[in-house]
């Protein structure tokens, strides 16, 4: 069992990595960002995905330290990439509720020298169920310096339309559960439809997650859906692999 004392341990080892998924651009068919997935790499159980540990790390607010940790790591990669493409960081509902969120990212960005507008943020919408005032104030000084803000798992929380309202959003990432069966169920199909005229309609980006096939990906490009992420391209990879993923033809 993973205690808070491992990952206190792992932070100060240097045992937290940060991996990179490409996003294409659906009509260009290019690599036009890298979404920066954290891992751990445990000395005696190897690799263990966020999923086992962001629970734990958001439980004991562990998750402030690690989350600056990876916005500062994604930042300085980005800066050094070769093209000028785009990095997306996962923020949790816990980083929020630390009032030096802004000036973190406003410092991350300083000190790699990466332009405001290359960093996006992703939060999900239970990021806007908590405490909305001081949150919304401080999603709009992000915006307002620059940092491009997503909505997250689009679809599988409460009352999703309500918050394209609350907050002028960049993006909206259409979460995998409907891409998965985009090509089998006629529902599915109608919600990527809805969600990627609705981005259209308010001028905002769509990004379908979780493409695995060549069927989804053809249906997202005739429904206009901007952005693709998923396996059919490449799963999350180390940094040493981004410049192999920029050149990669799909
Ligand atoms: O990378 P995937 O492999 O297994 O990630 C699983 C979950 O962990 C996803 O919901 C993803 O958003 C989340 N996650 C990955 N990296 C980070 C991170 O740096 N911060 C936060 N808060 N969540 C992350
Ligand atoms: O919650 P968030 O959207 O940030 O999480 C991204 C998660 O989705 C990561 O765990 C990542 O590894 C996973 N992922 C990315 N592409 C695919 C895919 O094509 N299929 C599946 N099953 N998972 C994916
Ligand atoms: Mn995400
Ligand atoms: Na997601």
């Amino acid at each position: 069992r993973l205690l808070e004392l491992d990952l206190r341990a792992a932070l100060q080892r240097g045992e937290f990595e940060v991996y990179y998924q490409p996003i294409r651009d659906v009509a260009k068919d290019v690599v036009v960002g890298f979404e920066a997935l954290v891992r751990w790499n445990h000395s005696l159980r190897g690799m263990i995905s966020p999923a086992n540990f962001i629970p734990l790390a958001e439980e004991t607010g562990l998750i402030v330290p690690i989350g600056d940790w990876v916005l500062r790591r994604a930042c300085i990669d980005a800066a050094q990439w070769s093209q000028d493409v785009g990095v997306a960081v996962n923020l949790s509902p816990v980083q929020f509720k630390n009032p030096n969120l802004v000036s973190t990212v406003k410092e991350a960005l300083k000190a790699s020298g990466l332009p405001a507008h290359r960093l996006e943020l992703e939060i999900t919408e239970s990021v806007l169920l908590q405490n909305s005032e001081a949150t919304l104030s401080v999603l709009h000084e992000l915006r307002a310096f620059g940092v491009r803000i997503s909505l997250d798992d689009f679809g599988t929380g409460y009352s999703s339309l309500s918050y394209l309202r609350s907050f002028p959003f960049d993006k909206i990432k259409i979460d995998r559960s409907f891409v998965t069966e985009l090509a089998t169920r006629d529902d599915s199909m109608a919600i990527v439809r809805a969600v990627t005229g609705l981005g259209k309609s308010l001028g905002i980006v769509t990004t379908a997650e979780g493409v695995e096939t060549d069927a989804q990906f053809d249906l997202l490009r005739q429904e206009g859906c901007t952005q693709a992420q998923g396996y059919l391209f490449s799963p999350p990879r180390p940094a040493a692999e981004v410049e192999t993923m920029l050149l990669k033809p799909r």
